[in-house]
């Protein structure tokens, strides 16, 4: 099927705005900066960029018959969030593992920002022990057996949407979106920089970059910038997600190498914990754009970015665009890294 004919059930509010970063443009003197916000996408908590996958996958929830959305992520997981926030907003439950992926021990991290806003939601959220991995849990496992087990019917969204079967096809329409807002614009972006963990937002766009450059004859770089410090699983599901979601739009062809670009050097040695880089990128963003990032995500993708423009590997002539993908409400968590000494 062609990506238009799949069914999509409007939770943002329209296409993201995009819009020129000056002054971090004249900061880094190279490429002109842009973003694209998906973290004021929707008025659905605070949106982010789970709400645009999740588009396409409400339909086939709601056509299953189930009442209780069935997910997982970490403590301070945005996914988990954004589906209680669709959940309460198509009057379902929600049935949440929140697994401690991060060692991050600081006393409010199961109480503040996501995981509060999930509970106020209404959601059944609960903590379990397990760390960080972007596969196919047990805990989400019992999570639906037990759900059904109570007599509920649980519809089944994986860690970020990712390895659901529709969860690319959300980013392979931002391509689309992008390419009307260029013309609105009159820019050309050349380059995307994208946050990639468990996968489907970055593989969603090489599907949907790869389909419009065929359509168009223009190339450009869509470069995934590694949140999870572990590359290599990451690398795979991104590339696996990326060419089954090129199928499913009837890409009628492979994916070359160097669509599939994950770049690594910005998530530090464990997913959830700022380095330098971060912190640096994220005082940046704040102080000359007030753009909020977030020390798991969004602060690594901005960290890579600013590298790739000072270094001249975007050239200076580029426009390049920042996906940002949300994640503020997991600052609160955070706090310490900014408390007045
Ligand atoms: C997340 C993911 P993907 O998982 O699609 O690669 O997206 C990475 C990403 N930015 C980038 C933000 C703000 C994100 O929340 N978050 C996960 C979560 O549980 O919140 C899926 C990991």
């Amino acid at each position: 099927m062609k990506l238009d004919q799949f069914p999509r059930h409007q939770l943002t509010f329209g296409p993201s705005p995009i819009h020129h970063l000056r002054r971090l443009s004249d900061h880094l003197g190279g490429a002109q900066v842009w973003a694209k916000r998906e973290d004021c996408n929707s008025g659905l908590a605070f949106g982010g960029n789970k709400v645009r996958k999740l588009e396409y996958i409400v339909p086939d929830a709601l056509a299953s018959g189930a009442d209780t959305l069935v997910s997982i992520g970490g403590y301070q997981s945005n996914h988990t969030r954004q589906v209680a926030a669709v959940a309460a907003h198509l009057g379902m439950k929600c049935r949440l593992v929140q697994e401690k992926w991060v060692p991050w021990d600081d006393p409010t991290n199961d109480q503040v920002g996501n995981i509060l806003l999930s509970r106020m939601m209404g959601a059944d959220s609960r903590l379990d022990p397990h760390g960080f991995d972007i596969g196919i849990r047990d805990s989400w496992k019992e999570a639906l057996a037990e759900v059904e087990a109570a007599g509920g019917k649980p519809y089944p969204i994986p860690a970020g949407a990712s390895e659901h079967p529709l969860g690319g096809l959300g980013f392979a329409n931002w391509a689309f979106e992008v390419a009307e807002q260029e013309k609105a614009l009159g820019v050309h972006f050349d380059t995307i920089i994208v946050c990639t963990v468990t996968g489907s937002t970055h593989a969603g766009m090489i599907a949907g970059f790869a389909a419009l450059e065929d359509l168009t004859g223009i190339k450009r770089r869509v470069l995934g910038i590694d949140a999870s410090a572990t590359l290599d699983k990451t690398r795979d599901q991104v590339a696996r997600i990326a060419r089954h979601t090129a199928e499913l739009i009837e890409l009628g062809r492979d994916l070359r190498d160097d669509e599939i670009q994950v770049l690594e050097g910005w998530a530090g040695d464990l997913y959830g914990i700022p380095v330098d880089s971060t912190m640096e990128a994220i005082a940046l963003g704040a102080q000359l754009e007030a753009m909020i990032t977030d020390p798991v995500y969004e602060g690594k993708s901005l960290a890579g970015l600013i590298d790739l423009v000072k270094a001249q590997d975007i050239p200076a002539t580029s426009n390049v665009l920042y996906a940002h993908l949300g994640g503020q409400p997991a600052i609160n968590a955070y706090h310490s890294l900014w408390d007045p000494k």
